[in-house]
């Protein structure tokens, strides 16, 4: 049975190609989900890839995916900065978790600098636009077969 991963994201990625190019890329979320099944299929994965507006439904498919999904890639978009919610959802679920982001966000505003889902992750990608979640599924695809 392949091992299947949560591939999730939140507010605003849904505009991806059109949202901000200069600093998110012109990548749109269809690209990116495209590029992770045929990513995944090398590794020998399975993916759901969602996204959501919602903190409430995101919460939901993270409660959904214990049992179902062996790990998650996150990018929470907005949410990483403010939601101990969603921190709280992955430390319930005890799933191990990337955490992904499109643009450096340590370069950027300092509010961007912080992140609750850092803080229940295994690690955390950025700055590599669309790539990072190639990268993720990579650490991902490391992390299940040898775990530390
Ligand atoms: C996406 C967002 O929507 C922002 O709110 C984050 C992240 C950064 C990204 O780079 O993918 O601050």
């Amino acid at each position: 049975m392949p091992l299947s991963v949560l591939i999730l994201n939140g507010p605003n990625l849904n505009l991806l190609g059109t949202r901000q190019p200069e600093v998110y890329g012109t990548t749109t979320l269809a690209d990116i989900e495209r590029d992770c099944r045929s990513k995944a299929e090398t590794l020998g994965f399975e993916i759901e890839f969602r996204q959501s507006n919602g903190e409430g439904a995101l919460i939901d498919l993270i409660h959904a995916a214990r049992g179902r999904h062996a790990g998650l890639i996150l990018n929470a978009g907005a949410y990483t900065h403010t939601s101990i919610a969603l921190m709280d959802a992955i430390s319930s679920v005890e799933l191990p978790t990337v955490e992904v982001h499109l643009s450096n966000i340590h370069r950027r505003e300092p509010f961007r600098h912080q992140s609750y889902i850092s803080k229940v992750a295994l690690g955390q990608i950025c700055g590599f636009g669309a790539f990072g979640y190639q990268m993720a599924l990579d650490a991902l695809a490391h992390h299940l077969r040898r775990p530390a």
